[in-house]
């Protein structure tokens, strides 16, 4: 079996250079729920084109997982959140921690469509002494709110931000994104514990259940089921859908804080891969680095609709 210590960068720099990436930023007040969706979608798209590429350019990522939860991010970024490039000093804003860490690339093409990183900088990743590391850091970049990595230490974080919120007074919400592989760490069912105590109602976890973890299934490791029922006896409002469903995420989304007082958590149901035919639910895909030609494949399949 591979392991991460196997892999030699197999680095393409050209490759970053080689893909466009248009700054579609927030989707914009007022316009229909179909509108909302197109916008996001077509974000999306770019995003994985843009992923792949960053991948390909650096010689390593982790390219399932980003893929995974990319609509998330997106939806989040570009929608949902009360948070903009201008404003970050703005103590009332929403914030957000990718516990789920190896999905940097991901999070930082999202940024850069969102307007929070410069388009350019997105070609730096990995690259010695740039920023944009293999995971993010929040002494780094401006927009991220906790360096994560090492797993099981994002929702940690996110409970004590999201004390910190009702501490000052604020409206504002905390947002994190955890594996499903991730959740199999014990601090995270600590943290789960406080939040549903305390009904910290401003806290959304979103769970990016793909089933896969490194090298295997999650069920065939340390199961979580029935996932939902445990979130429920820890006093979350548990919310189950489509995590690739960027309506149903922005309805989610837009229900947060639930009117039980609870905080909530939303399993979101993903592919890892996702929706790259050679790549999904595949679990060699976690950490793998595209070929040239299976980069081909990949923004092919990702053309315009
Ligand atoms: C504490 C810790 N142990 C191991 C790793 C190595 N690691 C990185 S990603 C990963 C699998 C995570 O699986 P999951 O949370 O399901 O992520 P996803 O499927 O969304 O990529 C592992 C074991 C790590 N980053 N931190
Ligand atoms: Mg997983």
């Amino acid at each position: 079996m591979t392991t991460e210590e196997d892999l030699v960068p197999d680095v393409d720099s050209s490759m970053v250079l080689s893909d466009a990436f248009s700054v579609l930023g927030r989707v914009p007040d007022g316009v229909t729920e179909g509108e909302v969706v197109a916008h996001l979608a077509e974000a999306a798209r770019l995003v994985r084109r843009r992923d792949i590429a960053m991948v390909r350019a650096a010689g390593l990522g982790h390219i399932g997982g980003e893929f995974s939860v990319i609509d998330i991010l997106v939806t989040l970024y570009l929608h949902s959140m009360n948070m903009s490039p201008d404003h970050l000093g703005e103590p009332d804003r929403d914030r957000f921690i990718l516990s789920k860490g190896h999905a940097a690339a991901a999070l930082y093409t999202t940024l850069a469509m969102a307007g929070f990183l410069p388009p350019e900088q997105l070609s730096t990743f990995m690259k010695p002494l740039a920023q944009l590391n293999g995971h993010p850091a929040r002494t780094k970049i401006a927009a991220v709110e906790a360096s994560t990595g090492p797993l099981g230490h994002g929702l940690p974080i996110a409970v004590g931000t999201t004390f910190a919120g009702r501490l000052d007074g604020s409206s504002r919400r905390t947002f994190v994104v955890v594996g499903d592989g991730e959740l199999q760490e014990g601090s995270n069912w600590e943290a789960l514990m406080t939040a549903g105590n305390h009904r910290l109602s401003q806290l959304c976890v979103i769970v990016d259940r793909n089933r896969l973890q490194q090298g295997a299934a999650v069920s065939d490791t340390n199961d979580l089921e029935p996932l939902a029922d445990k979130l429920r006896a820890f006093g979350f409002a548990v919310i189950d859908l489509n995590g690739h469903d960027h309506g149903a995420l922005a309805e989610a989304f837009r229900n947060v804080p639930a009117p039980s007082g609870q905080p909530t958590a939303i399993i979101a149901h993903t592919v890892k891969g996702h929706p790259i035919s050679f790549m999904a639910n595949d679990v060699a895909w976690h950490h793998k680095v595209p070929s040239p030609d299976q980069v081909a494949q990949a923004l092919s399949e990702l053309e315009a609709p």
